[in-house]
């Protein structure tokens, strides 16, 4: 039987640079022109072999509105990667990577996988950062590069597979050591998870609150 190993990953980046595009092609391989800002952040896994292993990825898709950035240290700590995304079509989406970068640095795990998508490739005839450019940086600071499509499928699995290349595999005799950092894994999952439930809550609260004060205001 192969071992299931859970890797928690997040994606972060500017708003609209297609983050939860990317997450629904890879997970559901489907693409949706119409899909909404993401709401603080939403969750998805997806297995997938990686030699003798099976990684269970367990994927924290940010909200990249300004107003959402404080949440974001909750789904990057004791991630094993984090999937930067950009737009090739915005410049700005490119500084702002940057920025995610330098704070992964200075407050994200020690040895976490950065990956770098240099997103809607399908639209390069509009094209504002050239690839050398992020191949560059990329090498800078020994992240994975790649520009993919989340709307024509390309190189989705591939941004996925280069972070599995990049998880050291597990060593057997250290079991104990391995089950430890798991457990930390799951329960900074599982605060996650429970953030997100209370944040709805909160919010559908709001909601009911208000259209039934417009009911009395109405009436
Ligand atoms: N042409 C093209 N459009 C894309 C691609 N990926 C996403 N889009 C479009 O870009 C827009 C934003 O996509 P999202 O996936 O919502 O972006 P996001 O990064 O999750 O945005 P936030 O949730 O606000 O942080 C949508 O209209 C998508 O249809 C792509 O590969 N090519
Ligand atoms: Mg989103």
């Amino acid at each position: 039987m192969m071992a299931i190993r859970e890797l928690k990953v997040c994606l972060l980046g500017d708003t609209g640079v297609g983050k939860s595009s990317i997450v629904c092609r890879f997970v559901q391989d489907h693409f949706d022109h119409n899909i909404s800002p993401t709401i603080g952040a939403s969750f998805m896994t997806k297995t997938v072999p990686c030699g003798n292993e099976l990684h269970k990825f367990l994927i924290w898709d940010t909200a990249g509105q300004e107003r959402f950035h404080s949440l974001a240290p909750m789904y990057y700590r004791g991630s094993a990667a984090a999937v930067i995304v950009y737009d090739i079509t915005k410049q700005d989406s490119f500084h702002t990577l940057k920025k995610w970068v330098k704070e992964l640095k200075e407050h994200g795990p020690e040895n976490i996988v950065m990956a770098i998508a240099g997103n809607k490739c399908d639209l390069s005839d509009i094209r504002e950062v050239p690839m050398k450019d992020a191949k560059e940086y990329a090498e800078s600071i020994g992240a994975i590069v790649v520009e993919t499509s989340a709307k024509n499928a390309v190189n989705i699995e591939e941004l996925f597979q280069g972070i599995s290349r990049q998880i050291p595999p597990l060593d057997p005799h250290e079991n104990s050591n391995n089950g430890a950092i798991k457990l930390g894994r799951q329960t900074s999952q599982t605060a996650g998870l429970c953030f997100t439930i209370f944040l709805n809550l909160q919010l559908h609260l709001l909601s009911v609150n208000i259209s039934k004060k417009w009911t009395e205001f109405a009436n």
